[in-house]
């Protein structure tokens, strides 16, 4: 799985009103800034082409971009976040996507955040969360099993997001936090299980053979950088006080 081009938002300088469970503090907007120009940059050096979309200063939680869509081969899902305070942002990209692959839009009575979709090769995962509810889980396996592939419901207890607690470094292996261990979907796959005190390295971000992850987590840099894995390390210290972490900052495809 290759990407050749992402999206990101521009932080808002409304952003320490998003919504959080943590427990850190107020982000600081120029960190924010600096943190997604790192990441921005850092997914360039990784050989895909990175746009930026303004900043939308009535939706602080705008540039968590991952969450609004999910770009599957021949289409790309807009979602319909669980939160409402995040619904609008959907409008706002829906035109931006359209230019990539034919969309589609999820109806109430489902909420589904794109946070909670990982893909690994032909089967996508998907948290059930407190954002994303049966229906979103139903409607999302409808439109990828018509492409043929699979859809695997996860119950998500804790944590944000799916993808807050597992993600993917390649095809094979996945990097999850002990609360995912026995999780019998993920059985079939190499683990890299971390430590408590680095669950939120889960975060890892797999792009074009290498990994980015949070900075400050030495046990899964050393654990992931051991497989082989080129490691990139980012800081995300702003990003975490809003519960955000690094699959969320981009939608990333390739063309169809
Ligand atoms: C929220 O609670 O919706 C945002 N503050 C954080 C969203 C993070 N999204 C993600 O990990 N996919």
């Amino acid at each position: 799985m290759r990407f050749s081009h992402a999206i990101c938002r521009r932080p808002a300088s409304s952003i320490a009103d998003g919504l959080t469970t943590a427990d850190e503090g107020a982000p600081s907007f120029e960190r924010t800034i600096a943190q997604l120009d790192a990441y921005m940059a850092t997914l360039r050096a990784l050989g895909v082409e990175v746009d930026l979309l303004e900043a939308l200063d009535a939706f602080p939680d705008a540039h968590f971009v991952e969450d609004v869509a999910v770009i599957t081969p021949e289409v790309t899902v807009l979602t319909r976040p669980g939160h409402p305070s995040r619904r609008g942002e959907v409008d706002a990209i829906a035109e931006t996507l359209a230019a990539h692959r034919p969309i589609t839009r999820l109806e109430a009575p489902a909420t589904l955040d794109g946070g909670d979709v990982l893909r690994i090769g032909s089967t996508w995962y998907v948290g059930r969360s407190e954002r994303t509810n049966a229906a979103g889980f139903e409607a999302f396996a409808a439109i990828v099993r018509a492409q043929g592939m699979d859809c695997v419901a996860i119950p998500v207890a804790a944590g944000l997001h799916l993808k807050s607690s597992v993600n993917a470094l390649d095809d094979e292996t996945v990097v999850l936090t002990r609360a995912f261990v026995d999780c019998k979907s993920f059985e079939r796959y190499r683990h890299v299980v971390l430590p408590e005190a680095e669950d939120y390295a889960a975060c890892a971000l797999r792009v074009n053979g290498g990994v980015i992850l949070p900075a400050g987590y030495p046990a899964a840099r050393d654990a992931i950088a051991g497989l082989g894995f080129a490691v990139h390390e980012i800081d995300t210290s702003e990003f975490r006080k809003m519960d955000g972490g690094l699959t969320c900052l981009s939608l990333r495809w390739s063309p169809a």
